[in-house]
This record gives C-alpha cells, structure tokens and sequence, in this order.
C-alpha cells in the first residue's frame, strides 16, 4: 500500500478564498512566518520543494493550495503571519484573506496551528487560538523544531506549551520537520482527518 500523502502535488494559488472551488474535504496549515510550515508540508508529503521553503520570511502571501490523492482532498497552505516587516495594510490584507479562507470553507475539518516547540505560543499564536475556538473550527496545535529542545527536556517542555494553550500534552503534535522526529505519526493523523467520508 502507498505509504500516506505519498500522492501529492500541488494545485493552486489563490489570493482570495471565493476563488477556489468546493472540494470533499481539507486540513489546512497555519503559523508564524518562520514556523517551519513549508518545510513541514515537504516533510508530510515526502517533497524536497512541495512547498517551496521561503528564503525570505513572510514572502508567502498566497493561499498555496496541494491535492492528495484524488483531487478533491486538499492540504492548504496559509500564508504565515507575524512577518515583523509588515505594514499595517498588509497585515489588514493578511488577516482579511485567513478569515475569508477559515469563514468559507464548509469543507474544512482541522486547521494545524504551528508553533515553535522551544519558545512556545507567542501572543499571536494564542490570538489565533482563540480566533479558531470562536469560530467552532477544530485545532490542532503542532510545536515544530523539538530538536531546539534538549532530549531530557523534551516531554517537560510539551506539558508547558500545553499547560500554556490549556491543552492536554499528547493532544500536541511534537515534531521537527528537519529531522524527521514524529512525522510518520503526523501523517497517519492528517491522512486520516483527510480520509473521512
Ligand atoms: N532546527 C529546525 N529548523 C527548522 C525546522 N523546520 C524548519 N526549520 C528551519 O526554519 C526556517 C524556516 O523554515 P520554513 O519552512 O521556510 O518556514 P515557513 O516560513 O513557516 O514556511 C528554515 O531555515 C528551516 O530550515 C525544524 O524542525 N528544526
Ligand atoms: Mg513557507
């Protein structure tokens, strides 16, 4: 059997969410500029260059749409926030964009929320948690770049990015795309979330 997300590519760029057609479901990725959300989609889907790892934080300003399997399964790509460069009207544009998106969607069953696993949840991470709750729209929160994080303090720091958002610490996705660390079981959970009927 193809190992999961093996089958997929990318689909579409859209700077507008009512540009995109309905689909039968979809798990979208969002975080900081810098997170690791490309190289963790590449990771996820078993690319070099899927998502293409942006040299300059905050470039991507597209919601990067990539189909998995039959085209009517989407992973989506949201544009990071906190670019610390951006104009006040860029953030507007920003926000007006991931609001239209996550507001739309009928489709969407789960939106992974990246955070940095050694610094934690910055106050726009837990805006943007809180944003989600609101909105009934369910979270998962992924802390990428453990391997910033000592082996001995490893669990010990997943229970206080929890304690922090208020969470159960295996509820937390704890991964580095960079080396690998717990992405074949981030896989199993974003292929099953997308397999549901
Ligand atoms: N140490 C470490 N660095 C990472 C990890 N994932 C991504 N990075 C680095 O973080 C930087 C930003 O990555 P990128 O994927 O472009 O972030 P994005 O802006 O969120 O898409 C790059 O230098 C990556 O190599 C990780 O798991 N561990
Ligand atoms: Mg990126």
């Amino acid at each position: 059997m193809a190992q999961p997300l093996q089958n997929t590519r990318f689909l579409l760029s859209a700077s507008d969410a009512r540009q995109l057609e309905p689909c039968h479901a979809e798990v979208a990725f969002v975080g900081r500029s810098n997170v690791g959300k490309s190289t963790l989609l590449n990771a996820l889907t078993h690319h070099r260059q899927l998502a293409r790892v942006s040299r300059t934080p905050g470039r991507t300003r597209l919601i990067n749409v990539f189909a998995v399997g039959d085209a009517d399964r989407w992973i989506v790509d949201l544009p990071g926030y906190g670019y610390a460069k951006g104009s006040k009207t860029e953030n507007a544009t920003w926000q007006a964009m991931i609001e239209g998106y996550l507001t739309s969607r009928d489709s969407l069953r789960m939106v992974f929320v990246l955070m940095d696993a050694e610094i934690g949840p910055t106050p726009l991470d837990h805006q943007m948690m809180e944003w989600l709750a609101s909105a009934s729209i369910p979270a998962l929160v992924v802390g990428n770049k453990v391997d910033k994080v000592g082996a001995s303090r490893r669990e010990a720091q997943r229970r206080r990015v929890a304690a922090a958002l208020g969470r159960e610490p295996q509820s937390i996705a704890w991964v580095s795309a960079d080396k690998g660390t717990g992405i074949p079981e981030m896989r199993t959970v974003v292929a099953n979330v997308l397999a549901q009927d």
